[in-house]
């Protein structure tokens, strides 16, 4: 694999989960793989989860990693090419990736939406030139309008916990104070698509996702009707498509509650975390016998040795 930006780049995804379950009961069987390859993981935006699980994974590989919060530590970046670079940008993407691929076998970047101009962001214009630029493989931290790591750390996680063959999966719109990405919830649909779920995904009008990652979820605005028998219940915020990275009200009334996990097949709660609890989640959900949250992070770790051991085999 020399690309990891969505499930597109992913020859099999249930093979892949295998892989990941494989690694999470042998987790250094493959020390000698990453021997003397180097990982740089370089971020343009906060994280935790991505930051750690992926450095961990990397060092059970053998690998070394290093780690450039480039928005904190580095030289401001110039992304615009033709440009006189006569105000605060200080180094273009061109040079900057391009010497990161001289010390890095592989490179994993995080880069979120600005959320003001979509087609800019719809087109992965940041993670496009890193890609471009480096000429090494590159993994996808979280990019304009994906989170393929957290998609199959999902997977995994649903693939472990799942007591029927095909679990009824719902992706619920939940409440939030600020325009978050879609990045988190179309790369969800689109895994949960190509998986053998029955998928749904709730959300109040004027939140629909772009259809590009929804092809075969039945969509509703109905929560209750979607949750109605749910097995795995997808907790997430995001903005607007349409009109673009807005916010359309509070809808209090979509957050997760115990009294709505009654209608369900007792289903077990998912978010990608952070979760902001008591405004996206209740503290009765996240602290009581359903939520799986921690344990889903927990996969990360194994999703994302699965995807680098895969690319280190095709270096
Ligand atoms: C990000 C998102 O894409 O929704 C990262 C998720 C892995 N979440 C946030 O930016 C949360 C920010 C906040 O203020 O709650």
């Amino acid at each position: 694999m020399k690309l990891f930006s969505s499930v597109n780049d992913v020859a099999d995804i249930n093979a892949l989960v295998k892989e990941a379950l494989k690694l999470k009961q042998n987790p250094y069987a493959n020390q000698d793989l990453g021997k003397n390859k180097t990982l740089a993981l370089i971020f343009l935006n906060p994280s935790l989860r991505t930051r750690m699980s992926t450095q961990k994974a990397a060092l059970n590989l053998g690998m070394n990693v290093m780690v450039l919060n480039i928005d904190k530590e580095g030289w401001a970046l110039e992304l615009r090419d033709g440009v006189i670079m006569d105000g605060s940008t200080v180094e273009h993407i061109r040079e900057a990736a391009g010497v990161m691929g001289q010390y890095a076998d592989i490179i994993g970047v995080r880069s979120f939406p600005g959320l003001r101009n979509r087609e800019e962001d719809y087109s992965e214009m940041i993670f496009n030139k890193f890609v471009a630029f480096c000429k090494v493989p590159v993994v996808s931290l979280e990019s304009a309008t994906r989170h393929p790591l957290q998609s199959l750390a999902d997977l995994i996680t649903i693939e472990e916990l799942k007591t029927t063959a095909r679990p009824k999966v719902v992706l619920t719109w939940a409440p939030h104070i600020k325009p978050l990405p879609q990045a988190v919830p179309n790369s969800f649909a689109e895994w949960m698509c190509k998986a053998d779920v029955d998928f749904t995904i709730a959300q109040p009008k004027g939140y629909e996702l772009c259809a590009d990652f929804t092809q075969g979820a039945n969509i509703t605005y109905d929560q209750d009707e979607a949750l109605t028998g749910a097995d795995f219940i997808y907790v997430k915020n995001w903005s607007a498509y349409e009109p673009y990275g807005n916010i359309l009200g509070k809808n209090e009334e979509w957050m997760l509650t115990n009294e709505k996990l009654k209608i369900t097949n007792d289903a077990k709660v998912m978010h990608c975390l952070p979760v902001r609890r008591n405004l996206e989640l209740s503290d009765e959900i996240l602290d009581g016998p359903n939520s799986v949250v921690v344990h889903e992070a927990g996969n990360r770790v194994w999703a994302a040795q699965a995807v680098l051991k895969q690319m280190l085999e095709s270096l």
